[in-house]
């Protein structure tokens, strides 16, 4: 009884579906509240905390090298969609502008209408992770995080900040906004790390 939303995954791709989880149909939108509306020239991206204060343009970020990703998308709600196809900047190239001081152990997320959410140093750096600007080759839609989000593609995408315009190093954790309301610290989907126990 998956209803008309969900479909059981096929032989073919069992195997990229974390446990307890559907595949969608189409591609759903997931926020809390209500998307903020940016343009590109208001658009700002600042670091602070455990690295040099700096702020971004939407240029600076359209000056770094462009790439395609093709990634799996999990929900800690339990949808997940296959293959989704986005052009972005890896993290790492965006790290590699910045200064941040070893001590530096996680990082809150911060984003335009005020959503947040943590990740450790060691997650956020993967070579696989990257800011989108587009999907299925379209400017990213406002409804999906445009004009810029964060794609973590190995931790349930509550982390996949819409709308980034913030990063905050840390040396402790801190909780962002479904981490401190009962989500798992980390949300890795393959160990079904959805909710803490505390
Ligand atoms: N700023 C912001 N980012 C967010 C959210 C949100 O509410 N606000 N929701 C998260 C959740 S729970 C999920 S599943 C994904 C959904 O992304 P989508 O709406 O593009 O499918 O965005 C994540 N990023
Ligand atoms: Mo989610």
């Amino acid at each position: 009884m998956l209803g008309k939303f969900f479909q059981k995954p096929n032989q073919e791709n069992s195997g990229r579906v974390p446990p307890g989880q559907h595949l969608a149909k189409g591609f759903p939108v997931l926020t809390y509240g209500a998307a903020p509306q940016v343009s590109i020239e208001e658009w700002e991206f600042r670091v602070w905390g455990l690295a040099k204060p700096a702020v971004f343009s939407w240029s600076d970020f359209m000056n770094l090298p462009q790439h395609e990703f093709t990634a799996d998308f999990h929900c800690v709600t339990r949808w997940s969609k296959l293959d989704v196809k986005w052009t972005g900047i890896k993290v790492r190239d965006f790290m590699n502008l910045i200064e941040v001081d070893p001590k530096a152990a996680h990082v809150m997320e911060h984003c335009y209408g005020g959503y947040t959410t943590n990740i450790t140093m060691a997650d956020f750096v993967r070579e696989e992770n990257f800011f989108a600007v587009k999907l299925f080759d379209e400017a990213l839609p406002v409804e999906h995080g445009g004009p810029m989000r964060l794609v973590v593609p190995h931790i349930y995408a509550w982390k996949s900040a819409k709308w980034i315009n913030g990063l905050e190093f840390l040396e402790q954790e801190e909780l962002g906004f479904w981490e401190r309301n009962g989500y798992h610290t980390r949300g890795e989907p393959w160990a079904e790390e959805r909710y803490s126990n505390s």
